[in-house]
């Protein structure tokens, strides 16, 4: 793939840690992405501008992640035919809840999908699968990524059983 297909999206420079594994697990699969900091409230209209422009660009998924009042994934669903993968980030207080149900109680006709508070690595497998279902060689990856973590917890057992 030529340039970046997903888009790593995310309210604060302070939520790299939670959206950097997303970049991670693109990584291991060569998907090529790009990282934003736009945040619903404080430059909403900068953010809209992205998403509008997002699949025009190239783009092919969105991984948004967002902490508190969480209303970055959403509003860039509202702005983007695109699918949307929301990344609740736990932030100091209500450990992540508040997070996630700004991110997954969406309004019927704009999904979010929403993965596990700081599930910044599956976001990017997410994103990965979703490529591959229609990408005959990054699904054959994603067999072979499946089929080695299924060796590892055999691995894993069998070396309890020593
Ligand atoms: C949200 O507010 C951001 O996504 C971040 O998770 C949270 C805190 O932002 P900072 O105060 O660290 O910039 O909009």
């Amino acid at each position: 793939m030529s340039g970046p297909v997903v888009g790593i999206v995310m309210g604060s420079d302070s939520d790299w840690p939670t959206m950097e594994p997303a970049a991670r697990a693109l990584d291991e699969f060569d998907v090529g992405w790009e990282a934003h900091v736009l945040s619903a409230h404080r430059t909403p209209r900068r953010m809209l501008e992205w998403a509008e422009g997002a699949a025009g660009r190239g783009l092919r998924v969105v991984v948004a992640g967002a902490g508190g009042a969480a209303h970055l994934p959403g509003m860039i669903a509202a702005a983007t035919p695109l699918p949307v993968i929301g990344v609740p980030r736990a932030l100091d207080r209500l450990d992540g809840l508040d997070s996630l149900l700004s991110i997954v109680q969406m309004p019927a006709g704009v999904p979010v999908a929403t993965v596990s508070i700081g599930g910044g690595r599956n976001a990017g497998l997410l994103a990965v699968r979703i490529l591959a279902a229609s990408d005959e060689a990054l699904r054959a990856r994603v067999e072979e990524f499946q089929a080695a973590l299924a060796d590892s917890v055999v691995a894993r057992d069998a070396q309890l059983q020593e």
